[in-house]
């Protein structure tokens, strides 16, 4: 079984929780706060592992979940941060989020390394808050919590050439005989699954090819099967299209070139208009006048071969470093920027209960009541000054509240005093 797309679940881990503590020792009284901050939550990073050339590893769906910081404790111990947690890929996989389908990353350099979610950040101990009138802080902050994201990985073969063609053409043959790639080979349909790449040396040069699965099923009606696999050819710079000249299988060779182009056109645009270069395989069994009708049908140049005795090789290794040799190479996909947001922590608005109350929300709201123990009158004078710090205690007068009316912010519920 070859898989070479894949959905994961991924969270990077929640930032440790501060502490509350206080110093204390035999014979010292008051000992001030000690309590240290919490360790950040790991990273979730993907990397390329060189070794990897499926992504059969994910085709479970499974959850990827870097571990929490470690909450901070008493004697200003921080807490540790969490180890990140790498999730290894294929070159070439193309990672997206799975709900807007935006590229987030093209593991396309060997040693590239992306990090797709940041760790949530530790929260700071009470030893933090301790200032000139705030001798004895009896609160804490709690860690950064952390959303979890779905991604779709597609594997997307980094290749110079693409070889394409209808079933048991001779693609793989081919690609044996011009690389030292060992790819099956047997006289039926779809002998390959999965893709086979092959680097091919010509003289002081070398160039990958990739070898896909035959892209027609002509024992059915004609319909693209192996469609799918064309995202393997999809970033080469040159196809080389396999046609069995012979019609060893009853098709008409003439036919299967124009079938195979407008399968092309059908992935997209840019498969299609890829340079193309015709090789006819099984030439050993075909007459000159079908290699002659070929020609003159279809308007190509193409190169006659018979792989199993290597004859039409050279020409063909040639011709494909000449036109490669003219044409950029091959390069990561392009796509705009994108990041996961980082939770918002600094926007509010202000809405009304069905009883007059007035509501806060929004991400700082949030990022507030992170701070607040509720049975600490202490941590709620922080809050407190936190609304006015920021202008809410100013909105909430211009939105028209006046003393003695209630406040509401997730689940605090307090009065409004001047
Ligand atoms: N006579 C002759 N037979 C060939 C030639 N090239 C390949 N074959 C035979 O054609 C059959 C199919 O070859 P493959 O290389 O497996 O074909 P393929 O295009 O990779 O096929 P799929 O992977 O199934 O799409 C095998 O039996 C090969 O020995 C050739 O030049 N001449
Ligand atoms: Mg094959």
């Amino acid at each position: 079984m070859f898989t070479d797309r894949a959905k994961i679940y991924i969270k990077a881990g929640n930032g440790g929780n501060g502490c509350t503590s206080f110093y204390t020792e035999k014979y010292i009284a008051n000992g001030g706060p000690d309590g240290g901050d919490g360790g950040h939550g790991g990273d979730i990073i993907f990397v390329v592992d060189p070794d990897m050339s499926t992504l059969n590893d994910y085709r479970f769906s499974q959850h990827y979940r870097a571990e929490n910081g470690e909450n901070g404790s008493g004697k200003f111990c921080h807490g540790k941060n969490a180890p990140h947690l790498y999730i290894k890929v294929p070159r070439g996989t193309v990672i997206r989020d799975s709900e807007t389908g935006g590229i987030i990353a093209d593991m396309f350099d060997p040693d590239v390394e992306v990090t797709v979610l940041k760790g949530g950040i530790g929260g700071k101990g009470n030893a933090r808050f301790r200032s000139s009138r705030r001798q004895a802080p009896n609160f804490s902050q709690g860690g950064q919590k952390t959303e979890e994201k779905c991604v779709t990985m597609e594997l997307k073969t980094i290749a110079d050439v693409g070889l394409v063609g209808y079933p048991n053409v001779g693609k793989s043959t081919l690609l044996s005989v011009i690389s030292a790639a060992k790819p099956k080979i047997a006289n039926y349909h779809f002998t390959t699954l999965s893709p086979n790449l092959g680097v091919v040396s010509y003289y002081d040069h070398s160039f990958v090819v990739a070898d896909i699965p035959g892209l027609i099923d002509g024992a059915s009606e004609g319909v693209g099967l192996g469609h799918d696999f064309l995202r393997h050819v999809d970033r080469t710079r040159l196809i080389v299209h396999v046609v069995d000249i012979s019609g060893s299988e009853g098709r008409d060779p003439v036919e299967d070139y124009f079938n195979i182009n407008s399968e092309l056109e059908k992935y997209n645009e840019r498969l299609a208009s890829l340079p193309q270069i015709v090789a006819l395989s099984k030439a050993d069994m075909a007459e000159p006048e079908q290699i002659e009708r070929f020609r003159k049908e279809t308007g190509t140049d193409p190169i006659v071969m018979c792989s199993i005795i290597h004859e039409g090789i050279d020409e063909l290794k040639k011709a494909v470093w000449e036109t490669l040799k003219e044409l950029p190479p091959v390069t990561a996909m392009e796509f705009e920027p994108f990041e996961y947001e980082s939770k918002d922590t600094t926007s509010f608005f202000i809405t009304r209960d069905s009883d007059g109350a007035y509501r806060l929300e929004g991400g700082m709201m949030e990022e507030f009541a992170r701070n607040v123990v509720l049975d600490s009158s202490d941590s709620f004078a922080y809050f407190q000054r936190k609304l006015k710090d920021n202008g809410v205690i100013k909105a909430l007068k211009k939105s028209g509240i006046e003393d003695g009316d209630t406040v509401r912010v997730l689940d605090i519920e307090f009065e409004f005093v001047e």
